[in-house]
């Protein structure tokens, strides 16, 4: 075969569409946010053509957690709230793959909640999506961390008593954190360049998604979605340049620099309008995965002596044994 037929054939194998990416069936209910999520991911991985085989999407449990079913990818749906180890495990010990984490409030704000706030601190190189439907979906209905003050649920069948756990906040206090955002379903395009930006952040890019449930709070966020001006849209040179198209229906806008630390978690405590964009992002801060390895070297032969060192100390060999019976 001749290099340029070799070149043509590569091409044709390298290149990927949208189908390459869809695994199977989504079971999300009709109208539910996930699914503009799951189309917003899936063009990403299109446009910035991934190869399947390094990219993994990780989950813990609740329905966004399905998430790794629809995609054609590697994918880990494990154990509730145990996403982030599991991530990190993959990120360690393959650091050219592609790492993205679907959670769900209840997953990542509730049980998980220790290793979110570690996962931010140690700054790993991986995207997560938040699935924010303040609401535990998939057991029929409980209050989460993030249900709003008084909202009737199985678990709270008076209104909930506790004000909600702010995630951006929260995010944004932590030791290391490198990029915080928070969109909406319900605007795809903004969305899209949401997803896009933290995919393209190297660091723990965490992204809030306030996520529809028609089934169980069905009219949550009805109030900021047929009023425009209840969004507030964050847009900076360093940050998200809105299209005209969004500019002319989101005017509700704040120029907000992302790399201003104090000035993002100000507009992140804003409940409504709801803020939408890049609240921050710090592309400085080192990776755990690069730090923890700096100057070590870590060829199979290193790795296969190490272990060997580590088992010889427990080994016991035949003199010692004897030396030891007599
Ligand atoms: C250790 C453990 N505790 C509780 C459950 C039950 N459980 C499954 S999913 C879930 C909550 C899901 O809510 P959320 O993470 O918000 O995801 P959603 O379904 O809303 O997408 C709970 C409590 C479980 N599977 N494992
Ligand atoms: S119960 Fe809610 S979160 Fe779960 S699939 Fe249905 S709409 Fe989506």
């Amino acid at each position: 075969m001749n290099t340029a037929t070799e070149c043509l054939l590569r091409m044709v194998e390298e290149h990927h569409d949208l189908e390459d990416y869809q695994g199977g069936v989504p079971r999300w209910c009709t109208g539910c946010g996930d699914n503009a999520i799951l189309a917003a991911v899936q063009r990403l991985c299109r446009d910035e053509n991934l190869r399947p085989e390094k990219t993994a999407f990780i989950s813990g449990i609740g329905c966004s957690s399905r998430f790794p079913h629809y995609m054609r990818t590697y994918g880990f749906h494990g154990i509730h709230g145990r996403a982030l180890p599991v991530a990190e495990g993959v990120k360690m010990s393959r650091p050219d793959l592609n790492v993205f984490v679907n959670t769900g409030d209840g997953d990542c704000c509730s049980i998980g909640a220790a290793h979110w706030i570690h996962a931010v601190r140690y700054n790993m190189d991986m995207t997560l999506m938040l699935h924010d439907n303040q609401v535990y979906g998939l057991t029929k209905k409980q209050a989460s961390p993030t249900s709003p003050r008084g909202t009737k649920t199985n678990t709270s069948p008076r209104g909930s008593y506790l004000e909600a756990l702010n995630p951006l906040t929260v995010t944004l206090g932590v030791q290391n954190v490198s990029f915080v955002a928070q969109v909406v379903d319900w605007i795809p395009e903004i969305l899209y360049d949401v997803v896009k930006a933290a995919f393209h952040h190297k660091g723990f890019s965490f992204i809030r998604i306030l996520q529809r449930c028609p089934e169980w709070l069905p009219t949550l966020y009805d109030p900021w979605m047929h009023d425009p001006n209840r969004i507030l849209m964050l847009h900076h040179e360093n940050g998200l340049q809105l299209s005209s198209g969004v500019g002319n229906t989101y005017r509700n806008q704040l120029q907000h620099d992302p790399s201003n630390i104090h000035r993002a978690r100000e507009v992140a405590s804003g409940l409504d309008p709801i803020p939408v964009g890049i609240l921050y992002r710090n592309p400085e801060v080192p990776c755990y995965e690069e730090t923890r390895h700096a100057g070590q070297q870590r060829t199979a032969e290193h790795v296969r002596a190490g272990l060997e060192a580590e088992l010889d100390k427990y080994t016991v060999w035949p003199q010692e044994a004897s030396r030891t019976a007599a």
